[in-house]
């Protein structure tokens, strides 16, 4: 098999499945933003990753509005990035079929994200739920992209993929998928749950106390960080001794995920200081970062039109890209299509 060189490319995306979190824009968009210019940039809102657990229809609608709005107002620009919704490019699906008929049932049996969704209840949950991670590595190979920033959550999933284009150049004996790379760096890869910093923070999580969404108030955001859970030794002196404190961890990364910091630079700021003191400020901070974009994201979802027309764009140039190299993929698996 001769080497094949890829355009470096990025894709990632964010799924409609409820408000956008703090972690959502730390671990996910501010970094997207951050790649734009550097290589080819493709962002989606992965409309078809939601439907795997019971979405309301026009909520979903809304949210799918709403997460493009977080793009949008987080510095995303739609001339310099292709931004789109999953289900408005129908290759996404064809080739997660595809990709079904690659991936192995051992390898989802491992995925530790459907574990902890399905929970005890995996007799019941969807067909789509367990074969996600299928169609997320056809989101991803649908455009050769080469490099996807994710959380620390996704890791695994971007590794399958890996292991996906792998099997699909060993079967047909070509060097036709890239093996993309996981981009996952800075401090705020896992943000925790503000009430247990065991558990990741999550658009769907049960409490809303446990979370910051990017459309809070600035009150909210006060109340919430006062609220959160932590310990009750003051800021150590090095990060040393932050371990075996995970609420104490979670808002140092958060602080410096949001300030651009790293968290041994907070700590050094920090040293001694009590949680009357860091929370407010952090809080202040959270505020002085959100407030803008929120604000933003405001005035983009009284125009859905606007948002809608952004999107349709997009899409249109995704299919541009990603529809040749499904003709393609159809001719290596040896799928007969009508001619013309
Ligand atoms: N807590 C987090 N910390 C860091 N990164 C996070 N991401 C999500 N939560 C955190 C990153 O955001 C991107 C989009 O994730 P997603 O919405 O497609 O899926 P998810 O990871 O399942 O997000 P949620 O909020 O937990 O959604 P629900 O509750 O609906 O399942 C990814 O890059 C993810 O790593």
């Amino acid at each position: 098999m001769t080497e094949t060189t890829f355009t470096p490319r990025v894709f990632s995306g964010i799924k409609p499945s409820g408000g956008l979190t703090l972690g959502n824009y730390l671990g996910a968009i501010k970094r997207f933003v951050g790649m734009q210019g550097a290589m080819e940039t493709i962002y989606c809102v992965v409309d078809l990753h939601a439907i795997t657990v019971w979405q309301d229809p026009a909520e979903l609608r809304n949210m799918t509005r709403e997460v493009a709005a977080g793009y949008l107002a987080s510095g995303l620009d739609p001339d310099k990035s292709i931004l789109f919704n999953q289900s408005a490019v129908p290759a996404h699906a064809e080739l997660g079929w595809i990709f079904n008929c690659v991936a192995r049932v051992g390898w989802m049996n491992r995925m530790t994200q459907f574990k902890d969704k399905a929970g005890s209840n995996a007799e019941k949950v969807s067909l789509g739920l367990y074969a996600y991670p299928s169609l997320m590595a056809a989101d991803i190979l649908l455009y050769h992209a080469t490099h996807v920033p994710v959380g620390d959550d996704q890791k695994q999933h971007v590794e399958l993929t890996r292991d996906i284009a792998a099997k699909f150049n060993h079967d047909f004996k070509r060097d036709f998928f890239p093996l993309t790379e996981p981009v996952i760096e800075g401090p705020a890869m896992r943000i925790m749950n503000l009430r247990d910093g065991t558990k990741k923070m999550s658009k769907s999580g049960e409490s809303d106390m446990e979370r910051i969404n990017m459309t809070d108030d600035a009150d909210k955001i006060a109340k919430k960080f006062k609220k959160a859970k932590t310990d009750p030794e003051p800021l150590p002196e090095t990060l040393e001794g932050l371990k075996d404190r995970p609420e104490a961890r979670n808002l140092v990364e958060i602080y410096a995920a949001l300030n651009d910091q790293t968290s041994e630079a907070v700590i050094t700021e920090y040293a001694g200081a009590g949680w009357g003191k860091f929370k407010p400020t952090l809080a202040d901070l959270a505020v002085e970062k959100l407030s803008p974009i929120s604000a933003e994201m405001a005035r983009l979802m009284d125009d859905p039109a606007e948002i809608d027309a952004i999107l349709a764009k997009g899409a249109e140039k995704a299919r541009a890209v990603a529809e040749p190299i499904l003709k393609d993929t159809y001719e290596i698996v040896g799928l007969l299509r009508p001619a013309g």
